[in-house]
């Protein structure tokens, strides 16, 4: 853990978070900023701040919770798409330096840039969708 990641306190249970599954190696988690209804992230247990330096353990957990997320997702919203999108470094407009998959559900025509503008949910409506989607894996 790093005492001050963000997302190492989520995955201790030291900062709070609408988790949805976890294992020994990736929690996934709703994205409090979500750029679309169910929106997920997937992060490792391990601190890694990026791709680079991830294990190849942490790597293949995330990924493998990703497509359990997305699944549940597909089920429970029926988007038109989904995309897993993962940022590295600043450039890549990545702005939490922990390992993580996002999970974004799309809709057909909803012109969401890559790099969207981060802007806070309402958090009722994203622990409504939580608990579907926990309900669905
Ligand atoms: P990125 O920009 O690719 O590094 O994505 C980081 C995402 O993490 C962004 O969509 C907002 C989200 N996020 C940041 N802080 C928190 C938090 O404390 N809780 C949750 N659930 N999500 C967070």
């Amino acid at each position: 853990m790093t005492e001050d990641c963000i997302f190492c306190k989520i995955v201790a249970g030291l900062a709070p978070c609408f988790e949805i599954a976890r294992d020994d190696r990736a929690l996934a988690f709703m994205d409090i900023n979500p750029a679309s209804p169910g929106h997920v992230l997937v992060v490792s247990t391990e601190h890694a701040a990026d791709l680079h330096g991830l294990s190849p353990e942490g790597l293949a957990a995330a990924a493998l919770m990703a497509r359990r997320v997305a699944g549940a997702i597909q089920t429970v919203l029926a988007p038109d798409g989904i995309n897993l999108i993962q940022a590295n470094g600043p450039g890549a407009a990545q702005s939490v330096a922990h390992f993580h998959i996002h999970v974004l559900p799309r809709t057909m025509g909803d012109r969401l840039p890559i790099n969207w503008l981060l802007s806070p949910g309402d958090r009722t409506a994203i622990g409504a969708l939580a608990e579907r989607l926990k309900a669905a894996l």
